[in-house]
């Protein structure tokens, strides 16, 4: 849970692409910024490796903000950062770590496996917006409900793996072979039940970086460069009421 107030930086899937990581950090200055002593945060969606070349180098990257710079850096679990039973495809970050470390590489992706299970599902605004992967657990009743999401129910799948969709009422089976399609309804009684406005999550690559759902209560942001020409990444002021016009004018497209 955060308090709303100061900014936060929210960068979307990254899926291994180090240029885009590397240019947000620079175009958002955020390190420049925590050294001026600005109230910001930095909190990344998920999906950190896999796809691109470079996931030993973006999680080499994302690891030591977060080891330099705890409180100021958050880092939620994607679908690439799987549990047991729910391994992404495709997935080729220990292939990529063996390239890189050979023999050391399988030990790094053990202690990457450990580390996922420490990574939050949520990132709660207060009285503001929710920051997730993908997805909300349809059946949820409570804020700890999608803050402590396990593989025991099906809310830990939900959160890594369902999309909205527009023209439906309540959840219908995935394309995706897990997780669930949701509408409108279903956003609206979680948005109820977190008491946010909107709820800001990765996961599905955008033409333009970005796309709105459910009449703009969900924004969902990708920064990696590689299946669009376009990227993006947020920047909320949670020092100003959040509303739709406030919503769109924080991204930040590259
Ligand atoms: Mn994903």
């Amino acid at each position: 849970m955060l308090p709303s107030s100061g900014k936060i930086i929210i960068i979307g899937d990254l899926h291994g692409d180090l240029k885009s990581l590397v240019k947000i950090l620079n175009q958002s200055r955020f390190l420049e910024r925590v050294a001026n002593g600005e109230n910001i945060r930095l909190v990344f969606l998920g999906d950190y490796g896999d796809r691109g070349d470079s996931s030993p180098e973006v999680y080499h990257i994302i690891l030591e903000l977060k080891t330099t710079l705890p409180q100021y850096v958050i880092l939620l679990r994607g679908n690439h950062e799987g549990v047991a039973g729910l391994l992404p495809s495709p997935h080729d970050l220990p292939d990529q770590l063996v390239k890189k470390y050979d023999h050391n590489g399988l030990k790094i992706y053990k202690q990457l496996l450990r580390l996922f299970d420490f990574l939050y599902t949520t990132v709660l605004v207060e009285q503001n917006v929710a920051l997730v992967h993908v997805g909300l657990p349809s059946n949820a009743k409570s804020f700890e409900d999608i803050a402590f999401a396990s593989t025991t129910n099906c809310y830990l799948e939900e959160i890594l793996l369902s999309d909205p969709k527009e023209d439906i009422q309540g959840t219908r089976r995935s394309i995706r072979g897990a997780g669930r399609f949701f509408g409108s309804d279903v956003t609206e009684r979680i948005l109820k039940i977190l008491r946010v406005n909107f709820i800001i999550r990765g996961h599905e690559p955008c033409i333009r970086g970005f796309k709105t759902n459910h009449n703009g209560r969900i924004l969902t942001v990708f920064s990696n460069k590689c299946y669009y020409k376009k990227a993006c990444y947020v920047e909320l002021n949670l020092n100003e009421k959040l509303g739709a016009k406030e919503l769109m004018n924080s991204i930040e497209q590259f």
